[in-house]
């Protein structure tokens, strides 16, 4: 039987639709939905692979329990209650600090988790918490929340409409964009040129993104910060700013003023390796354009002053009257949120972690001291972790020493699909179903998305497999002490509380109805679909369960499979201020107090150390793609990328294996020799080594790779939001095998 089902991909944030063709019960075709509201038929080559995704035989379909070090299947209930037994022990025995989780980057690709992951962390119990948000985007977060209020408020830049884009540290043409949700990136920046518009892009490599852009700026890995700061240096030394209609809701001009006026353009000349004359320029650019957007990602958050960078970004599209306007960078408004933010203004350092003393932030405490946590003896040391959906052997710094360290835990659960780098170490793997079996609504990435718009798609395959979210409901229970419970139970507790609250509320669209109706009209869908209602029912575009007929609901977006679009971003910034002076806060005082920091780095004579960056790969996804062949087949990917000048000097030939070692390790791969990046400057592309003896990834290790967070510090964080430093780490390269 033939059917055609339309589907959300979940592999990335450009969130693109599917069309997908079913026969026999097995996945024909998958190509881009042509009729889908956003994405408008792109796909990219990871897309049609979630078909390869759901037959692989490597990817688990029953829970694995480790025994004699090795694993073998076991029943859920086998599974479970082992869990039960050993948390129960260990928390008894060290109390709940000896807990700990990691949570990984898939998880905000699935609705069903992103509800069941806080009730979870909260059972716990404890502030050993971690996410690959601090390998990641916490930088913005931090910046975000400082001077909007709440970590969330991140503006986008309004693509489709700008008339001028300044990119740094990006490279959607691989990656399709992050912290801005846009299906085909490239072509909406192909538009920006071909509708007389510009776009710049500053990376330490000639990337395609940088290759396919009007100009690029080659920078000195981890200065962006100094650069971004002597912009708008320029332009308030020349008194050019203009704030537009964003000025009577900005504060902090004049400190900012004099903050920035040491960052002046030849100041940072050599920390950057930036033309002062060229600064001059691109300010006059940014300042003339009549709609620019800043904007910048990984490969600037991933370093010593990422917060420092997030932070100047913003500053450059308030300074330039491009915050909160069309063309500019805007608030996107997602339909399942009730109202605008609320809350607590933004504080970090609620907590410390117990070794290194980091500060918390968003609840969460630096991966990058995991491993301190779990080495050092004490009160408190970790001895139990948990880790959803995440790959921190690949992922996260220090690898080697992290891979070591996860075999002295007492206890490990993976919940996770494949029997991989980090899940190995597991006591016990449960596995979700796969994404063609579960349904799809992008509760995180509509939140960035350049149009807002909803999209609902149902599972492709219906399955008796355990739901990824009844698994997280289980170990929800454990960690409450209440056994292995049944997961209907909790969830239905927890959507009625969630429900009480929403009637509870006075600004609530459903504030006084009778919770038991709300539930009835509820009715019987999953609970993730329950919850999903809910929220979109009672979000601002909602129906408030009746009271208005036209409004959204869950239903609706069942029957519109392309989704629905509600138009281009539109002006907020009074509602998403939720600072305490109600303002935007040009100069938070944590962050002036963290220029001090930077302008000593910039002052310090540069040294000539070979600068190690990563890079993405089109057919790679983190490090879990890997084991798909349509993925990995061809030239090898996992390469050094060395300028022509560095390679003669240090007698790397094409093709042949170099030895690159940095403070914490050393790793060899082989040579490409490109004058695609800069000189003094060397990339590996992150994600690989696949290598390790206890996985079962069959195809992955016919093309291992090196894993180059072996190379990268745990010690080394950007202060103020906790996130590794990723990029820009001094190594040596040396011809041959060391
Ligand atoms: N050097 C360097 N390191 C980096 C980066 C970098 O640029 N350079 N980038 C960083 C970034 S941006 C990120 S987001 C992190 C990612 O870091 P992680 O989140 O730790 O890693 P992923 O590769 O996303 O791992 C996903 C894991 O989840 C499993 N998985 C996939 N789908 C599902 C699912 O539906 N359910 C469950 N339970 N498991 C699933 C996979 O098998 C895999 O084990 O890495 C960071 N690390
Ligand atoms: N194909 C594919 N797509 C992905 C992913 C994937 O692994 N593969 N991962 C997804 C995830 S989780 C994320 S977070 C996003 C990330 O999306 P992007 O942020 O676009 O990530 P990258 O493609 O790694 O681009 C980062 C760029 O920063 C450059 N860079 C390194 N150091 C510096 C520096 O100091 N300054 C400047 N200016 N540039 C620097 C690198 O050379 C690189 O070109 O991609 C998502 N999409
Ligand atoms: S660009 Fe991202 S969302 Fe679109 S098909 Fe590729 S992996 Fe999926
Ligand atoms: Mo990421």
């Amino acid at each position: 039987m033939d059917r055609t089902v339309f589907r959300t991909c979940p592999l990335c944030e450009a969130t693109c639709g599917l069309e997908i063709e079913v026969t026999d019960g097995r996945v024909k075709r998958i190509r881009g939905d042509r009729d889908h509201v956003f994405s408008a038929g792109f796909i990219c080559p990871k897309g049609s692979a979630l078909k390869q995704l759901h037959e692989d035989p490597d990817r688990l379909r029953t829970p694995m329990i480790k025994e004699n070090g090795s694993h073998r299947p076991a029943t859920w209930e086998e599974a479970f209650t082992l869990i039960d037994t050993r948390m129960t022990e260990i928390i008894a025995k060290h109390g709940r600090q000896a807990l700990a989780i990691y949570l990984g980057n898939p998880n905000v690709h699935q609705f069903a988790n992103t509800l069941a992951i806080r009730p979870l962390v909260k059972a716990l119990g404890t502030t050993n918490v971690f996410s690959a948000a601090t390998v990641d985007q916490m930088p913005k977060h931090v910046s975000a929340g400082f001077m909007f209020g709440h970590p969330l408020n991140i503006p986008v830049p309004d693509l489709d409409r700008t008339d001028y884009l300044l990119m740094l540290g990006a490279n959607p043409y691989e990656s399709n964009g992050s912290l801005c949700t846009a299906p085909d990136f490239p072509g909406r920046m192909a538009k920006i040129r071909a509708r007389g518009g510009k776009v710049v892009v500053v990376d330490p490599r000639r990337t395609k993104s940088a290759a396919n852009a009007d100009r690029w700026i080659s920078i000195r890995p981890g200065s962006d910060a100094a650069f971004l700061l002597a912009l708008a240096n320029v332009l308030l030394a020349d008194d050019q700013v203009r704030l537009g209609d964003a000025g009577p809701f900005v504060v902090g001009l004049e400190e900012v003023a004099s903050a920035v006026a040491p960052f002046t353009p030849d100041r940072v000349a050599r920390f950057t390796g930036i033309d002062p004359a060229l600064i001059r320029e691109i300010a006059a650019e940014l300042i003339s354009a009549p709609s620019a957007a800043v904007y910048s990602r990984i490969g600037t958050h991933t370093v010593g002053f990422g917060t420092l960078a997030s932070w100047a970004v913003d500053l450059l599209n308030i300074i330039t009257g491009n915050l909160d306007r069309p063309g500019g960078a805007m608030f996107p408004y997602p339909a399942h949120l009730a109202g605008h933010r609320r809350g607590r203004p933004f504080t970090t350092g609620r907590w410390r972690s117990r070794v290194r003393d980091l500060p918390e932030v968003l609840g969460e405490l630096p991966v990058a001291t995991l491993i301190t946590e779990i080495e050092t003896d004490g009160e408190g040391q970790i001895r139990f972790l948990m880790t959803v959906a995440g790959n921190p052997v690949l992922t996260t710094p220090d690898a080697g020493r992290l891979d070591s360290a996860l075999d002295t835990l007492e206890f490990m659960v993976s919940v996770d699909l494949y029997l991989n780098e980090t899940s190995q170490h597991a006591d016990v793997i449960l596995p979700g179903p796969s994404a063609l079996e579960r349904s799809h609504y992008d509760l995180a990435f509509t939140g960035f998305a350049v149009r807002d718009y909803a999209d609902y798609s149902p599972a492709v395959f219906e399955t008796d497999a355990v739901s990824e979210f009844e698994i997280l409901v289980k170990l929800t229970g454990i960690a409450l002490g209440m056994g292995v419970v049944d997961a209907d139970m909790l969830a239905g507790a927890s959507l009625m509380s969630a429900v009480q609250e929403a009637v509870g509320k006075p600004n609530s669209s459903i504030n006084g109805r009778d919770p038991g109706e709300i539930m009835d009209m509820l009715g019987e869908a999953s609970w993730p679909e329950r919850f999903l209602d809910l929220m979109l029912r009672t979000g601002h575009r909602g129906d408030a369960f009746g009271a208005d007929p036209d409004g959204l609901t869950l239903a609706k977006l069942r029957e519109t499979p392309h989704g629905i679009d509600f138009g281009p971003l539109q002006p907020r910034l009074e509602q998403v201020l939720v600072t305490a002076s109600g303002k935007v806060e040009l100069a938070p005082s944590q962050i002036i107090d963290d220029l001090g920091r930077l302008a000593a780095a910039v002052d310090r004579p540069v040294r000539d150390d070979l600068l190690l960056v990563g890079r993405r790969q089109l057919r790679s996804a983190n490090s879990w793609l890997h084991n798909v062949e349509v993925l990995i087949k061809g030239k090898e990917r996992c390469t050094l990328q060395v300028h022509p000048e560095d390679a003669r000097r240090m007698g790397l030939s094409e093709g042949g294996r170099a030895t690159v070692t940095s403070t914490t390790g050393k790793v060899d791969l082989p040579v490409e020799i490109t004058v695609d990046i800069s000189p003094g400057v060397v990339s590996i592309p992150y994600g690989w080594g696949h290598d390790h003896p206890g996985s079962r990834l069959a195809v992955a290790a016919t093309r291992p790779g090196v894993n180059t967070n072996i190379l990268s510090d745990s010690s080394e964080i950007d202060p103020l939001s906790g996130n590794a430093v990723l990029n820009g780490i001094p190594v040596t390269v040396t011809a041959g095998i060391d």
